[in-house]
């Protein structure tokens, strides 16, 4: 980018003033949040078009702004966007909507960590879908394309536990139609917050109106085949939402909203998981040591069969391997920022002015790299992640899946079958980094290591 970084000057708290009004529209911009952090420090007051948002990743004050009586999540013009797709859905509904309180009550114990029992068989399913395309890797001796793997693995598990609706990714090689549509539709929300007031957009706004209804239509099959299956078991997320009646009022969610929450759980259900996933692997691929922890501890589960049948109770006890997970999302947490607004005007650090409403940003990654985790914070180390490390240090340090009453529902999905699949690949194979990879992180609304390959090796006795 020939594009030279916005200065900063100084507003009368003190605080940085980046203004990015001249910047050209598009690039990644939790990228660039990062470089403004990293240079005038871990509060900055960001501008575009007369429009300001503070930028924090200092822990103290993200330690106020996790306190939901003082601040709750606020629909920022970027998620404002998103819900063109997903209107009243769990991830964009206001926090006074009230469909918000009632899918969450509804659909809270289909996320508890013993429903993953349920969903385990379809996980490994999945997962061993993935291996047998990685079998056939191996044999050629050709890399396999991580990313695009990781999501068809993170959004056939979804559709499978969610919908009974199997998207059968790892049979093409081009992504679902679904997928393409609900990608340029997230592209579509993003590129608006770059928008330059007064600019004509009426062909993209048309082009994204047809992925849209698209969408709609898909999910519409689905839910009405369902509806005419006659089927009213409540033992996946579609069942749930048509069947369970909220004991405030008596009634199922409507129509409308089961389709929002459907395109909600698709989105947020697994580009994010596919990022994680993703990125684990990128450093297991770059830190031998570190795989070889992994794969004893794998060894110790199913020693050294060659199709080993994980049990949801071996999930919990792969703690190494969701140390790995962990510090994955420490570095490079995939949904990378959350946004929180003052219930009423206040004051954050003792001096920083906040009106009601307002909007302030956690850039995640930024929060992820203080003080707080030494001095070294870009180094990779699983061992910041034992319990012992973990209890010693604020809760607030790391936030992966949000803060509050709207943190992330689908933490325990995404734990159990990331870990699972990790816990699997590193059982079975060895990676080669045949390409010499070189990190290049790529932001849709979440982020992915672009391009990244590696090449399967079966391991021997030797490995
Ligand atoms: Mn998830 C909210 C991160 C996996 C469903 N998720 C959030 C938030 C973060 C987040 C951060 C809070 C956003 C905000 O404050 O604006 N989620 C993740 C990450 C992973 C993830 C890093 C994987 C790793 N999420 C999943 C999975 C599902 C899911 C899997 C569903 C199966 N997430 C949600 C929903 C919300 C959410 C739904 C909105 C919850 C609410 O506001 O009530």
């Amino acid at each position: 980018m020939s594009h030279t970084p916005p200065t900063a000057h100084t507003e009368s708290d003190g605080i940085p003033l980046v203004d990015v009004s001249d910047a050209p529209p598009g690039g990644p911009l939790i990228q660039a949040a990062m470089g403004h952090l990293r240079r005038h420090g871990p509060v900055v007051r960001h501008r575009r078009h007369g429009r300001d948002t503070l930028f924090v990743a200092d822990l103290d004050l993200v330690t106020e702004l996790a306190d939901d009586r003082r601040f709750a999540k606020h629909i920022n013009p970027g998620l404002e966007a998103v819900r063109s797709l997903t209107a009243d859905g769990l991830f964009t509904a206001y926090n006074d909507e009230p469909n918000w309180a009632k899918a969450h009550d509804i659909l809270m114990p289909a996320f508890a960590l013993g429903s993953m029992r349920t969903y385990h068989p379809a996980m490994l399913d999945v997962s061993r879908r993935l291996i047998a395309g990685w079998d056939r890797a191996a044999a050629a001796g050709i890399p396999v394309d991580v990313p695009g793997d990781m999501t068809r693995m993170t959004l056939d598990t979804i559709g499978l536990t969610g919908f009974g609706y199997d998207f059968g990714s790892f049979e093409s090689e081009e992504p679902h139609p679904f997928v393409s549509a609900l990608v340029r539709g997230l592209a579509w929300s993003m590129a608006r917050i770059t928008d330059k007031p007064g600019d004509d957009h009426t062909a993209r706004d048309l082009a994204f109106r047809e992925d849209a209804d698209f969408l709609n239509s898909v999910v519409d099959e689905v839910i009405d085949h369902r509806v005419a299956s006659g089927d009213t078991s409540t033992d996946d997320l579609l069942g749930l939402m048509l069947q369970a009646r909220h004991p405030a009022d008596d009634t199922t969610l409507d129509h409308a909203n089961i389709r929002n929450q459907v395109i909600t759980f698709l989105i947020a259900g697994h580009e994010t998981t596919s990022g994680a996933l993703s990125f684990s692997l990128y450093y297991l691929l770059k830190h031998p040591a570190v795989l070889r922890l992994v794969q004893r501890e794998a060894d110790e589960l199913w020693g050294d069969t060659d199709d080993p049948d994980p049990t949801y109770e071996d999930i919990g006890r792969l703690t190494y391997t969701r140390q790995v997970l962990n510090e994955a999302l420490r570095l490079w947490p995939t949904a990378a920022a959350f946004s929180r607004s003052a219930r009423e005007d206040t004051v954050i650090g003792g001096r920083i002015k906040v009106a009601a409403g307002s909007d302030v940003i956690v850039i995640t990654p930024m929060l992820h790299r203080q003080p707080v985790w030494g001095d070294n914070p870009e180094l990779f180390d699983p061992a910041r992640f034992t319990a012992e490390a973990a209890a010693n240090r604020s809760p607030h340090a790391f936030k992966p899946f949000g803060t509050g009453e709207r943190a992330c529902i689908g933490r325990q999905f995404a734990l159990h079958e990331a870990t699972m699949l990790l816990a699997m690949l590193a059982h079975r194979y060895r990676f080669v980094d045949q390409d010499d990879y070189q990190l290049e992180v790529k932001e849709t609304l979440t982020l992915k290591p672009e391009g990244l390959t590696l090449t399967p090796r079966p391991r021997t006795t030797a490995d």
